[in-house]
């Protein structure tokens, strides 16, 4: 068998619900240009990082010297139907579905660091790899999509037609030369779900994503006050929002997560805003060290939460 195929093969065995591979040529044009508009526009809030190392985000070559191909894994991580709902006396925040597991990214690198090892016993030393996952200035759904994991939605989302856009992205660049994997055709066709579920208009009409209006951008990666209208339209959102993605067709029909190594945390799917309002930081580490709520940080949370129990006070109060 090639080597391609092992390796698909062992990112399979491996616990990834998919996997694909892509050259390490520059990003496609279109998403080049769709990126510096995006950013030209101001549609990156205050997300300063995505304004910078642009060579490296538009070309795997620029943020690997000698990557030759990309190996593009995803996790499948929507929740199993009994953990979505959960009834609490106390006033309680909703918390987006990635993190109600464990942090996906040293779960996610961990997995590629076994499939880079597997790639040297088969094919031996003197290989290059570079694991990424999130953090690293590449665009992650660009490759996606020219390594046939799925289409990307209207909803900005990497989707794959059976596994839904529920799915969780990492990648190795390496400098061995691999079997390209080919692009689906799918996409949204006249559907437009995620715009009208989208609560703040977000998702504009003219296909960008405004961060300036999304709620997810809001809780996890602003700093300061959340604008007064928009703090109200969050009402119970505590960390991120999924409102996009569960209003998908292709989500609605995907199966759950299948991964039992992928460790879910039933306590996190709602937290409580008032235990969480008098929290320490000391507390905090303890109880979150492997979630990727850290990113948000304590003050932010509790920021977060100030607002959800407004809302909540507000709505019971009419
Ligand atoms: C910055 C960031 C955010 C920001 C900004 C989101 C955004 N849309 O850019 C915030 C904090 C808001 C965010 C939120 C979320 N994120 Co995020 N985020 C990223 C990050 C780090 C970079 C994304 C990026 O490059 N943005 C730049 C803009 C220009 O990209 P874009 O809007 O998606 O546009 C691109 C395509 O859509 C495409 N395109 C195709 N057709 C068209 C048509 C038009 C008209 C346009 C304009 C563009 C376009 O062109 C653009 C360039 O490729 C990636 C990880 C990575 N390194 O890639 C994760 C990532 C995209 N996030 C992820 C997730 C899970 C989420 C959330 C679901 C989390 C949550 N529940 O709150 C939401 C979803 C929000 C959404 N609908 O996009 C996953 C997505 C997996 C997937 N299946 O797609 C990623 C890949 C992380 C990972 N490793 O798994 N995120
Ligand atoms: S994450 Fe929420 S606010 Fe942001 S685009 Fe999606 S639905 Fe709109
Ligand atoms: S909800 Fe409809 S328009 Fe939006 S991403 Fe899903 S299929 Fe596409």
């Amino acid at each position: 068998m090639l080597l391609s195929d092992d390796i698909k093969q062992k990112a399979l065995q491996l616990g990834f619900d998919l996997v694909g591979i892509t050259d390490a040529s520059p990003i496609d044009d279109n998403h080049v240009e769709c990126l510096k508009s995006w950013l030209d526009a101001d549609f990156a809030a205050g997300m300063g990082y995505m304004q910078r190392n642009l060579e490296k985000r538009i070309n795997p070559a620029n943020l690997f010297e000698g990557a030759r191909s990309v190996i593009i894994a995803g996790l499948n991580y929507k929740p199993s139907a009994g953990s979505i709902c959960r009834q609490s006396p106390q006033p309680m925040g909703r918390v987006a579905h990635y993190a109600q597991y464990e942090d996906y990214h040293p779960f996610i690198k961990n997995q590629l660091r076994k499939l880079t090892d597997f790639i040297i016993s088969v094919a031996g030393p003197g290989l290059k790899f570079k694991i990424c996952c999130d953090s690293a200035p590449l665009l992650e759904r660009a490759v996606a999509e020219r390594a046939g994991l799925g289409f990307i939605g209207k909803n900005h989302m990497l989707i794959n037609p059976d596994l839904g856009p529920e799915i969780l992205l990492g990648e190795v660049l390496t400098n061995i030369e691999l079997v390209p994997s080919e692009p689906i055709k799918n996409s949204c066709g006249d559907c437009n779900k995620c715009l009208n579920a989208c609560p703040t208009g977000a998702l504009r009409p003219d296909g960008y994503f405004d961060a300036n209006k999304c709620i997810s951008y809001f809780t996890i990666e602003h700093n300061g006050d959340i604008p007064e209208n928009l703090a109200e339209i969050m009402g119970d959102r505590l960390f991120g929002c999924d409102e996009c993605v569960l209003a998908c067709p292709y989500q609605h029909k995907a199966p759950t997560c299948r991964n039992a190594r992928f460790i879910f945390h039933p306590e996190r799917v709602v937290l409580d805003l008032r235990a969480l309002s008098c929290l320490s930081q000391e507390d905090f580490d303890l109880a979150f060290a492997d979630s990727a709520l850290r990113r948000a940080g304590l003050d932010r949370l509790k920021r977060n939460a100030r607002i959800c129990l407004e809302n909540q006070r507000r709505k019971h109060s009419s």
